[in-house]
Order: structure tokens, then sequence, then C-alpha cells
């Protein structure tokens, strides 16, 4: 009796919408630690650990249903220099964006990371796509505020639609509440890109 009323409630209630995110940003920035946090959160309620990651060599994918009404997939893709021509064969599909800064790097591999995301954000595959950037390894929410405020400031050939900053903690354990927002934020602009395309 049971599968046949939840068979039936399944056929009258809609499939939940399902966005897909890339999570890009260069070698060592912590997208896979970002990765596993969100996994963490939404599919263990927080309850789990995030396990130490290893050096992505392709893509790391995972599924998280039931987020804020939504189910996403989570497309965390290698940032080695080789690695990087090979995000806009995802650019299409991809319903949000998350660019993973390292705070903490060198002015150099900062000077490079934002080199890279200009030219992301300049992507006509990416033309009105939300795009979250995150302030990654640094304690100091000023100093990530700071670094993001410039690269936020929109460049005349930008492309990306609505941009959010979320400056993250050192210590993982404390990113909780942070995951939670962001992918309020994602489900919501991706709904919202989603009712305009309609
Ligand atoms: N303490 C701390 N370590 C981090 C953080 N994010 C990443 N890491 C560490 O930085 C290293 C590279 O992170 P990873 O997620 O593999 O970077 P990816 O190459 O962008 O996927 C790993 O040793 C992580 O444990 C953070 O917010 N806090
Ligand atoms: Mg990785």
């Amino acid at each position: 009796m049971y599968s046949l009323f939840s068979g039936l409630f399944e056929r009258i209630l809609p499939e939940p919408d399902e966005f897909k995110i890339l999570i890009v940003g260069t070698e060592g920035s912590g997208k896979s630690t970002v990765l596993e946090a969100m996994k963490n959160e939404l599919n263990h309620n927080g309850k789990g650990r995030v396990s130490q990651v290893q050096p992505t060599a392709g893509l790391n994918l995972s599924r998280c249903r039931d987020v804020f009404g939504s189910n996403l997939v989570l497309w965390d893709l290698g940032g080695r220099p080789s690695l990087i021509p090979m995000w806009s064969k995802y650019f299409r599909e991809a319903d949000a964006l998350i660019y993973v800064i390292d705070c903490s790097s060198s002015i150099e591999e900062q000077a490079h990371s934002r080199a890279v995301f200009q030219d992301l954000v300049t992507q006509e595959s990416l033309t009105g796509t939300p795009c979250m950037l995150i302030g990654n390894k640094c304690g100091d929410v000023s100093i990530a505020t700071t670094v993001a405020a410039e690269w936020i400031y929109p460049t005349p050939a930008q492309t990306v639609g609505p941009m959010s900053f979320v400056h993250l903690p050192l210590d993982t354990t404390r990113w909780g509440r942070h995951i939670r927002n962001m992918c309020k934020w994602l489900v919501t602009h991706c709904s919202l890109v989603k009712q305009l395309n309609c």
C-alpha cells in the first residue's frame, strides 16, 4: 500500500530542479575541500568529517539532494595550469560557478588566479551564470574582503550574471553555517535565472 501511494505522489509531485555547480580556481586554492565540506554539510547534516583531500587529477563529482528544495550536482575541476583550458567544456552546462581564491598565496599566485578569473567572467558561454567568489585560507575577513572587492568590480566585457562573495574561516569545522548560506544563494539565483529563461 505504501509503495502504491508513494508511487502516486512521485507522479503528482514535480521533480525538484537540479542545478549543476562548477567549482573552479587555481591549484591548491581549496576547491576539493569546499566540495568535501558541501557534501558533509548537505548529505550528513555536518556530522561527518571533512577528510584530507588528495590533489585532483581530473574531476570530482558529487550529488546533493533536497538542498533548499533543489538537487545540486557539484563538479570540482582540477586547477593545474594544464587543466584550466579544459574548464570551458563545462561552462555551457553549468547553472552556477564557484571560484575559490587562496587569499594566503603570494602576490604572483594571486595575480595569476585573478587573470584566470577575469578570463572566465568574460566567456560568452557563461553569459548570465550566477558566480560566487570564495575567499579561502585567510583568517582575517577584512583581508579576504579587500581581495574580493577588487576582483568583483565588473570589467566592461563581463558576461557572468549576479555575483556574491563569501569568506570562509580558516577552521573548516566552522564552515557549516557559511555552506548553508552559500547554497541558499546558489539555489535562489539558479532558480531566478531558470525562471527568466523560461
Ligand atoms: N586550514 C585550511 N586548510 C585548507 C583550507 N582549504 C584548503 N586547505 C588545504 O589546502 C590544501 C589544498 O586544498 P585542496 O582542496 O586540495 O585544493 P584544490 O587543489 O583547489 O582542490 C589541502 O591540504 C587542504 O587541506 C582552509 O580553509 N583551511
Ligand atoms: Mg582538488
